[in-house]
């Protein structure tokens, strides 16, 4: 029995569907009739359930019959109606899948592993569920039936963009991953309002309007009104003896609720369904009558708004930190409301025997925004459930794990013992508790060094430290508070891995080398490859002769065998084409432009941000475009036309990232409108960057670019994404960039630039860099205005060429000439199609590593220790 069939028959009495089958494209007739006539056919022919024992309705009818009832009206249908109608539908099996592993996790009581993440990045669920659940035979069929594609209703659903970017994004891929090796897991977040801000272009301009999801319901998160906790802030903390003891009683002067929604989480080709349990901020009390009636309307509303201000929104920014009171507020709400619900839980199990709690429950800290959970963990286990210091902190260490995903010093978590102090001032007493156990131990350990030095080494560790910046001020580090209150710490790529035991947590690692990991990031195969990209997948299935690879993707490796194979290369392109046709579309729906579909497709897509470069893209478009303009046309005949596509948002307070923006599309709009070059060259910023419109644009791309200064990208997971695709990368040597050329071969890979370990000399000897007389050309002419708006752009060229002002501090010039190079190789290598299909394939070949199914087994395997345990099918 295919195992996609096996997957099919997890949901009860769904009925059998022949094997795998990929969706028909139905042209659907004039839609109206059809749907009206469709669904009373559906219902008419649907078992009646009525009085005989239900059995599970056909997709169709069920579909049907949530259209009706969940509307209320009969027909007239939108693509949405079918969206929300497929999802709730939908919906009823995640939830027999959830509570069947719940019931079956229940009684075994294994050991949990518990994410907590201030971001999950979970983009749109229909799709995945109902390829996951291996119900998308039945659903595409019902879909077809009532005349609409499941590409057209998974359109009309909405990103759940409760994330930034790369963090929040590897914690959606993990869940998938950890619900699919059947790991007893969950994940802890947010369950922000309002999500990642939607990106517009106004003039050119990036402009933020609010991310409104929620609006239509969610089909795909079931409140839980029985799992609510009491979250505290400010106020004081006394002791009082009780029964001889001391004890510390913290009165929060603010209280709110935190409401529990549960979101299921399905494996593929498993029964198992994990859960993402995110918290809602609710007031106290509803509504203060009483202000109300005494006419002061204001604070009847007050406590309302104070409290759902903290699950209100996300924060923007993905390196540096807001700083902002409400910040904290939001880490420590889901913070504290997570480890109240894990500890109820194992108590109602275990009751008080705490020394068993890092058998049966551990985190993993998703970077430093859930920190405060070390001092949260010891205030509970101390205060409330009455343990010995010593014995809370062994547990605490034993049950929490680091991982650093960042080195760039702004976006390290340091927060003002004051507004620490005043927000939580019991915390701020325990991690003064823990600082001074801490450095205490610390001048033990450290008895052979002597006076002022070692007095250095243990300020240089101190979690609470002076603010360099501000002297009077001291402030509390989280990465070391991090490091001290966990039993592991890992970065995320080996080189980055690296960087954090020998550079921004050296002396930690030398006190404790053996909690330093690494643990290479991963995406999911299912929703970068099988799902974004059906058709591939159908002819790796076919090379490979089974979908297994979609579950071990280590067996893609059997794509080398093909990789020089002329009949499968031609295969391989016609699947590339068709997705860049799709691309293409796009591009027309946004700009307006058709597009030379032969073009190389030349693809950046990640966050704005000044270390990832994509300035520098653009320098070497316009040097390309100069270079066109200059070309005889015959020369021009000659030329590997490009069509290059830059998206990503700005932090909303990120003034530099902003110019950049506008510099790609102040180059776009002059190039793209320039007759002589514009079959050979464009370049359009693709707004709204976001989950859904990646699964668009990776499956078209053929080269993708992952240019940040070596040593600043702590490991990237787009670079993996397109990997699986069969993109090429031009790329530094920098962050999974490099396991990546180790995978599929180094020659395959573009590779340019300095290299990390030069960064340091080659930034002091910056002002006496010669620079690229091209680089010199392109300085001028943006300052000249060959893209207007040169006043707007002046700090951009000053930041990278006026070391008065800028100090380049990103090396651009530097690695300039190398990657104009670098480039040009890349035009070379196109033009030979066969070696381009090649390299295209090696890469898929050589992706096996980079699922995050690999990335999990080893966090299960040397930090969790934790088992699979999977439900009877
Ligand atoms: C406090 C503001 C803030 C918010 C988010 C600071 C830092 C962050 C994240 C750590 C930034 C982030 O997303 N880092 C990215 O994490 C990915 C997953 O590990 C890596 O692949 C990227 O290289 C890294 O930039």
């Amino acid at each position: 029995m295919a195992q996609r069939q096996l997957q099919a028959n997890r949901v009860a009495g769904a009925p059998a569907s022949s094997g795998r089958q990929v969706f028909p494209r139905v042209t659907a007739p004039s839609r109206g009739a059809l749907r009206i006539s469709a669904v009373a056919e559906a219902e008419r022919t649907a078992p009646t359930t009525r009085g005989s024992t239900p059995a599970v309705p056909a997709p169709t009818a069920d579909i049907a019959n949530k259209l009706r009832y969940l509307f209320g009206r009969n027909g007239d249908y939108t693509s949405t109606d079918a969206y929300q109608g497929t999802a709730w539908s939908v919906r009823e099996k995640l939830i027999d899948s959830f509570n069947k592993t719940h019931e079956f996790w229940k009684k075994e009581d294994p050991k949990f592993i518990y994410y907590l993440s201030a971001e999950f990045l979970m983009g749109r669920s229909l799709t995945n569920t109902v390829f996951n659940l291996g119900l998308d035979g039945e659903y595409g069929a019902a879909l077809t039936e009532l005349g609409y594609r499941m590409e057209e209703v998974a359109d009309a659903e909405r990103d759940a963009a409760l994330g930034n970017g790369g963090l929040g994004r590897l914690a959606a891929c993990f869940l998938d991953s950890m619900a699919t090796l059947d790991l007893p897991g969950w994940g802890y977040g947010i369950r922000y309002k309002y999500g990642m801000f939607k990106q517009g272009l106004k003039n050119g301009y990036q402009v933020e309007m609010p991310d409104i999801w929620l609006t239509k319901g969610n089909p795909w998160e079931v409140r839980r009104d029985d799992v609510r906790f009491e979250v505290g802030f400010g106020g004081r903390v006394e002791r009082r003896k009780v029964n001889g003891k001391e004890v510390s009683v913290w009165s929060p002067s603010e209280r709110v609720i935190a409401q529990a929604y549960d979101n299921p989480i399905p494996g593929f080709n498993t029964p198992t369904t994990s859960n993402l349990r995110l918290w809602d901020a609710l007031p106290l009390s509803e509504f203060d009558l009483s202000a109300f009636n005494a006419g002061d309307y204001d604070r009847a509303m007050l406590e309302r708004e104070r409290a759902e201000a903290i699950s209100a929104v996300l924060y923007p920014n993905d390196s540096t930190p807001e700083g902002k009171e409400l910040r904290l507020k939001q880490q420590y709400f889901f913070v504290c409301a997570s480890l109240q619900d894990v500890l109820s839980r194992f108590k109602a199990v275990h009751g008080s025997s705490w020394d068993l709690l890092p058998e049966k429950a551990c985190f993993q800290l998703n970077d430093t925004h859930p920190t405060i959970a070390v001092a949260e963990l010891m205030r509970l286990l101390v205060d409330v459930e009455g343990l010995d210091w010593e014995a809370a902190w062994t547990i605490t260490t034993k049950c929490l794990n680091y991982t650093n995903h960042t080195v760039m010093p702004e976006a390290l978590e340091k927060w003002p013992v004051k507004v620490m102090a005043k927000m939580l001032p019991r915390h701020m007493e325990i991690i003064e508790v823990i600082n001074e156990g801490w450095t205490k131990w610390l001048s033990g350990h450290l008895k052979d060094v002597k006076g002022e030095e070692k007095a250095k080494r243990i300020a240089a560790m101190s979690i609470i430290h002076e603010n360099p910046w501000n002297k009077e001020e001291m402030l509390v580090n989280m990465a070391y508070l991090a490091v001290v209150g966990s039993s592991a710490v890992n970065g995320v790529a080996a080189i980055h891995s690296n960087i954090v035991k020998d550079e921004i947590l050296n002396d930690f690692y030398q006190i404790f080398p053996s909690k330093f990991q690494n643990k290479t990031n991963g995406v999911t195969p299912r929703r970068w490859l099988a799902w974004c990209n059906p058709e591939l997948s159908a002819l790796i299935t076919e090379a490979l002769g089974s979908d297994e690879w979609i579950n071990d993707t280590e067996k893609l490796a059997g794509l080398r065998a093909f990789a020089s194979d002329a009949a499968f290369q031609k295969r391989w392109a016609a699947v590339k084409a068709a997705k860049k046709a799709k691309l293409a579309a796009l591009i027309k729906k946004v700009h307006g432009d058709d597009v030379n579909q032969n073009a190389l497709f030349d693809i950046q897509i990640k966050r704005i941000h000044e270390y990832k470069r994509q300035y520098l893209n653009v320098l070497s478009i316009i040097w390309r475009y100069k270079q066109l303009k200059s070309m005889s046309p015959e020369e021009r005949k000659k030329a590997v036309p490009r069509v290059c596509v830059i998206g990503g948002k700005a932090a909303s307070a990120y003034d530099m990232a902003k110019r950049i923006i506008r510099l790609v599309t102040a180059v776009g709009d002059v190039i793209n409108k320039d007759p002589e070059t514009r079959d050979l060259l464009r370049l359009y910023f693709l707004p709204d960057y976001n989950v859904s419109l990646a699964e668009t644009i990776i499956p078209a791309a053929e080269l993708s670019q992952h240019i940040s200064t070596a040593g600043t990208e702590a490991s990237g997971t787009s670079n993996m994404k397109f990997q699986m695709n069969g993109c090429l990368i031009i790329g530094t040597w920098d962050g999974a960039n490099i396991e990546i050329a180790e995978e599929t071969g180094v020659d395959n890979v573009f590779v340019f630039g300095v290299r990390a370990e030069e960064i340091n000399r080659l930034r002091k000897e910056r002002k006496n860099f010669k620079t690229d007389p091209r680089w010199d050309e392109l300085m001028r002419d943006i300052e000249n205005g060959m893209f207007g708006d040169k006043d707007y752009f002046k700090p951009l060229v000053d930041s990278v060429n006026n070391m008065k002002v800028g100090n380049d501090w990103f090396l651009l010039a530097n690695d300039f000439a190398a990657y104009l190079d670098a480039q040009e190789e890349v035009d070379r290598t196109y033009k030979d199609q066969a070696e381009w299909l090649r390299r295209s394939i090696m890469y898929t070949a050589g992706s096996g590593k980079f699922s995050s199914d690999r990335t999990i087994r080893e966090y299960a395997e040397d930090i969790w220790h934790v088992k699979p345990c999977r439900p009877a099918a």
